[in-house]
């Protein structure tokens, strides 16, 4: 079954990520959860840029925050889509350096990058991604939408 990697800087950026790992178990999809810093374990890094797509991984999200460069990085290693998670950590000024960090990417080396905090959404999207290929996925990302307009309907009718 196709697999998602989840990857952060730093034990810190867990509890923005967690949004990321909540909405992939709730669609059922299973996921690889690790901390790999691009300044603080280099190496590791670059080993799982290179290997992640040889262990059933089929989309990687990567959150970091303030010179985040770990989404980047892992985009330029590996062959599968890398969605970012710009994180407002304790050293990001005002959380501009970790979303400039991983949208400005040079051409050739995309990072789909979601808003700041924003892991709930790299969630889905990373879903859709497998959806696209995988109809039960699909089913669930359509029932998962439908979710989400009946409680806006219940909402307005509750005012
Ligand atoms: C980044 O620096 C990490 O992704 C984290 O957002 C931030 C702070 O890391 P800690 O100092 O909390 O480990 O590389």
């Amino acid at each position: 079954m196709a697999k998602v990697g989840i990857i952060m800087g730093s034990n810190s950026d867990l509890p923005v990520m967690q949004d990321a790992i909540d909405i992939l178990s709730e669609l059922g999809i299973q996921t690889e959860i690790d901390i790999v810093s691009a300044h603080r374990t280099p190496e590791k890094m670059f080993d799982y840029g290179k290997n992640a797509h040889q262990r059933g991984l089929r989309v990687i999200i990567a959150g970091a925050g303030g010179a985040a460069h770990l989404p980047g990085m892992i985009a330029s290693l590996s062959p599968l889509p890398v969605i970012g998670v710009p994180v407002k950590s304790r050293n990001s000024i005002d959380g501009w350096d970790s979303v400039l960090s991983i949208l400005q990417m040079p051409g050739g080396v995309p990072v789909a990058t979601v808003a700041l905090d924003g892991a709930k959404n790299a969630g889905i999207l990373a879903a859709q991604i497998i959806g696209s290929s995988d109809a039960e996925v699909l089913d669930r990302i359509i029932a998962y939408k439908e979710s989400l307009k009946a409680k806006v309907i219940e909402a307005s009718k509750n005012l």
